[in-house]
Parts: structure tokens; sequence; C-alpha cells
């Protein structure tokens, strides 16, 4: 899915102009991946994919594994190579006009790290630490936006699917991480809490795979028009 080379300088100042770059959010199991497939089919597109494989193996570690296993223990390790990846597709260059990422800096710290905050699975002094590297990456990086597609789902919906497909490290996540998440995803997109980085499109992602085509193809038109 990305074949071009991670860029090693984050330094603002030699970053080429960025392209229109638009980062795909929602709940676990919301629809982000086949949201991401449909875009794969336009050349103008470099589609970034989480690099959750990376997090199921950093070094012959499953990360993710163990932060659901052992949270407390695993919750800032998992969440520091999250802010690293994703950063790596933040600064990632591309000759693509548009990028469109799944997932962000942005709701690693809004959603994940804030909802291990107040369950007590991070600790405070982990949260400072993580915040100052999220200050030096926006102040070192070009981290900009310029459009959030918000696949919105109910957590009922959300929680279904993520049992349906599987994942093995996700079998026993309860449906209140799902709420907590979803919350989070509410408070952030939807009733400006936190800092937005750009503006929003909300999708109605609880709608069957049949249906949502359509609300493809009005995204499609908003980016399209938007980065000309
Ligand atoms: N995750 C996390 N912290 C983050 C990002 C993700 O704990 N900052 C976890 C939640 C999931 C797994 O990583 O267990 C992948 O989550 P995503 O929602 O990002 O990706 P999905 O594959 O669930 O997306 P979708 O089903 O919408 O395609």
């Amino acid at each position: 899915m990305n074949s071009e080379r991670l860029i090693g300088s984050p330094i603002k100042h030699l970053i080429k102009p960025r392209p229109y770059t638009v980062i795909v959010e929602g709940n676990i199991g919301s629809g982000k991946t086949t949201f991401l497939n449909y875009f794969q089919q336009f050349d103008d597109v470099n589609v970034l994919a989480e690099p959750v494989n990376k997090w199921r193996n950093c070094n012959g570690y499953n990360l993710l594994e163990k932060m659901y296993i052992d949270p407390k223990k695993w919750s800032f390790t998992f969440q520091s190579y999250v802010q690293l990846t994703i950063l790596q597709h933040h600064t990632l260059m591309t000759r693509h006009p548009i990028k469109l990422m799944e997932r962000s800096i942005y709701s690693a710290r809004n959603c994940f790290v804030e909802q291990m905050a107040r369950t007590g699975s991070i600790d405070c002094c982990s949260v400072s630490v993580m915040d100052e590297w999220f200050k030096w990456a926006q102040e070192s990086c070009d981290l900009s936006v310029d459009l959030i597609v918000y696949l919105r789902t109910s957590p009922k919906v959300a929680h279904e699917r993520t049992l349906k497909r599987n994942r093995r490290e996700e079998q026993s996540v309860p449906l209140e991480y799902f709420r907590d998440i979803h919350n989070l995803h509410e408070d952030w997109l939807i009733h400006n809490k936190f800092n937005c980085p750009a503006p929003v499109l909300v999708i109605d992602a609880d709608l069957d795979q049949s249906v949502i085509q359509k609300e493809y193809l009005k995204c499609k038109a908003q980016i399209f028009t938007s980065k000309s």
C-alpha cells in the first residue's frame, strides 16, 4: 500500500509543499479500511493504511496484544510506538497530490491516550512525556491536515463488526471500551472539546456496505474538488 520511502528529516523548512491531506477517523471497526480501499483505485491518491501490522510485530513483540492483556503495564509502550509510526505517515513525502491517512497523531492523543489516562491505564507522568513529544513534533514537522472524514458509528455496531472480523487481540475488548472511544471521538469531532485540526465531514458508517458506497462518492467529490 505504501511504496514510497519514509523521509528521515522531520525539520519543517526542509519539507516540500505538502499534498492535500485527509485523515480518516472513527471507532475501532467503523470501516476505515474499507473506505481506504475504495480510494486505492485513484492515481492521484496516496493511501496510507494504519501501521497495525507494525504494532503487532515490533522486532518480534506484539505490542497490541500486550496492551490489551495488561493495559497498565503496556499502554504507554504501545501508544509511544503508535505515535512514532503515525508521525512517520504524517511526514511522509509523496508525489501524489492527495494523501489519505488512516488515523492520525490527533486521534491517538484525543481518543486513545485520553481514554487510557482517564481509566488509569497510563499515569499522568507518562501522558506528560507523550505530550512533550507531541508538542515537539508539532513545532518541528508539518502535521497540517485539510479534511477529517469521520466514520461515525454507534458503539454497538462497531463492537459487533470487530467481533465478526475476528482480529485475535481484540476478541475480549468489552462494549464499554467502544463506548468510551466513541464518546471521545464525539467530544473531539462533533462537540469541539479538543483542538480540531481541520473541517470534519461526517459519514453515517452504521449504513450497510451496499448503501455506504453513495457516501463514499460524496466524499470523493469533496476531496477532489477541494484539492484543486
Ligand atoms: N488502537 C489503539 N490506539 C490507537 C490506535 C489504535 O489502541 N492510537 C488500537 C485499537 C484497535 C487497533 O489498534 O484494536 C486498530 O484500531 P483502528 O480503529 O485504528 O483500526 P481498525 O482496523 O479497527 O479500523 P477499521 O475497522 O475501521 O478499518
